[in-house]
């Protein structure tokens, strides 16, 4: 099944939204296979970002990313990637759908809370960045009556 990489960036974790966050993601049906609380180096920042590289904004977004600890997650499900992005909703969360994640506890892009994988091979590279093999395989007792 399809695994997703979450980051609950600083802002959420000094404003106390670490088990809110959670439980949208728990109660979505997504699992948790992987989970840690950490605070991030620069040096993973700028592999994690260094698509950005260069940016405007790219800079800021390594320090915001660094200013706090963070919770990374692995979310196992089907479609998670897909169904994770919309739960997280669009980057701006001035114009995040009503509902997500973004839009009900963000204002700005610099400060949006949350990192969701966009598609399968950054799905793969970033969990490989951040997780290694350091993945919990488990049978959770609701699964049948999430997946079909
Ligand atoms: P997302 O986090 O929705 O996948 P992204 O990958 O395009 O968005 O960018 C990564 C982060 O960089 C994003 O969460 C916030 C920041 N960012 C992106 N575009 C920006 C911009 N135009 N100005 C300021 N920050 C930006
Ligand atoms: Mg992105």
């Amino acid at each position: 099944m399809e695994c997703t990489f979450i980051i609950i960036k600083p802002d959420a974790v000094q404003r106390g939204l670490i088990g809110e966050i959670v439980a949208r993601f728990e109660r979505r049906g997504l699992k948790i296979v992987g989970m840690k609380f950490m605070q991030v180096s620069e040096e993973l920042a700028r592999k994690h970002y260094a698509v950005h590289e260069g940016k405007p904004f790219f800079n800021g977004l390594i320090q915001y990313i660094i200013s706090a600890p963070v919770v990374a997650m692995v979310l196992e499900g089907t479609n998670a990637i897909t169904a994770a992005r919309n739960t997280i909703g669009a980057t701006k969360p001035s114009e995040a759908a009503p509902g997500s994640i973004r839009a009900d506890l963000g204002l700005e892009i610099g400060r949006n809370l949350v990192h969701g994988s966009d598609g399968p091979d950054t799905a793969a590279s970033e969990i490989a960045l951040w997780f290694g093999e350091d993945l919990v395989n488990w049978g959770r007792a609701t699964d049948a009556w999430i997946f079909e």
